[in-house]
């Protein structure tokens, strides 16, 4: 069977309409630099990569090295190709301006470079995450309020993870595809087209070392999953977690289950764990395309009003009858 590659399947999107020209360059120089990304971690301990980088990032997290380098690789190769107003990234603070001396474009393009990177020292999979927005018209020098769009309004978003093979997972709002990195040819090819996530599942991811900080509802939902068939929901229930959200979330896109970071006591002052504009929203976009939802327990995740660009969230997705049930819990008394 011949193979598709990403860029035959983007010409083909844009053909038909989906993307424009602007946005299939967007989307081809990021799959690029996820490349290079995919190429430094795959080496591991051999390119002296690892380890703590000895800065701390705007969230005053510790930055492992390939935090630093996949930023950069990021920044880089997204300024000069004159299809982005402006980015963000989970690892800067404020906005990141296009040289003056490169052209501007229409988009913004937000990211989280290395998503669960205390996963890296022990080579287990990490990803990047990213998103697409429309600069709002007439905002010829972005600011951080040109980011602060619903994620609704994404016009695209997508994910690698850099597990036993590299995948590219996309969607333009018309389904979720999966590419993956062909290491001897250099290019993604189209493995998975329209990945879908089961209504119902018994599977669920969260970190349970957190449970007695946890709302009412959660423990709820979680107590009766963790009964089995003797409690109230009636069959037996897997649990994964990972800890890399990437790995987390494509599990549940490719045999569903429900992943969750909810508000709990440790991280109420803060809003949430995850952050909504490089994790819960594409990711959220990701999931409803595959035909699951994304709560925060009380409201879509595609509808909250951002505040801050780093804001963060509590984060409920994946298969839409479990959402549906804890969503529920939340709204009784
Ligand atoms: P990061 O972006 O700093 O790597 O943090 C996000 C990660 C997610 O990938 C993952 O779901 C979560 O943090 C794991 O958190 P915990 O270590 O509390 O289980
Ligand atoms: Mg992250």
């Amino acid at each position: 069977m011949r193979s598709v590659t990403l860029t035959q399947f983007l010409i083909e999107q844009q053909r038909a309409g989906r993307i424009t020209a602007d946005l299939r360059l967007l989307i081809e120089v990021v799959a690029r630099a996820v490349k290079a990304i995919s190429v430094n971690i795959s080496k591991g301990a051999l390119a002296g990569v690892l380890g703590e980088a000895g800065t701390d990032n705007v969230q005053g997290e510790a930055q492992k090295k390939l935090d630093v380098i996949a930023n950069e690789i990021l920044l880089q190769a997204n300024e000069w190709g004159g299809h982005l107003a402006a980015m963000a990234s989970e690892e800067v603070e404020t906005v990141h301006q296009i040289p003056f001396d490169y052209p501007k474009g229409g988009f913004l393009l937000l990211f989280d470079p290395l998503d669960g990177s205390s996963n890296i020292d022990v080579n287990i999979s990490v990803g990047t995450i990213f998103s697409v927005l429309r600069n709002p018209p007439g905002e010829a020098e972005p600011t951080e309020g040109s980011f602060l769009q619903p994620g609704r309004e994404q016009v695209a978003a997508g994910y690698a993870v850099y597990g036993p093979s590299t995948q590219f997972v996309l969607t333009v709002g018309k389904g979720v595809h999966a590419f993956t990195l062909d290491r001897e040819m250099g290019s993604f090819i189209y493995t998975q087209p329209y990945m879908t996530i089961p209504a119902d599942t018994h599977e669920f991811a969260i970190n349970t070392s957190n449970a007695r900080f946890w709302e009412a509802p959660l423990k709820r939902y979680v107590d009766e999953m963790v009964q089995g068939k003797a409690g109230p929901l009636g069959k037996d229930y897997n649990m994964r977690w990972v800890a890399s959200m990437v790995a987390d979330v494509h599990r549940i896109l490719t045999r569903g289950g429900v992943f969750m970071y909810p508000m709990d006591e440790k991280c109420r002052h803060q809003g949430g764990k995850l952050r909504l504009m490089y994790e819960a929203n594409p990711m959220a976009m990701l999931v409803e395309q595959a035909g699951g939802a994304a709560t925060t327990g009380r409201e879509r995740i595609l509808d909250v009003q951002p505040v801050r660009l780093h804001q963060r969230v509590p984060v409920i997705l994946g298969s839409k009858n479990e959402v549906e049930r804890v969503s529920g819990y939340h709204r009784e008394p």
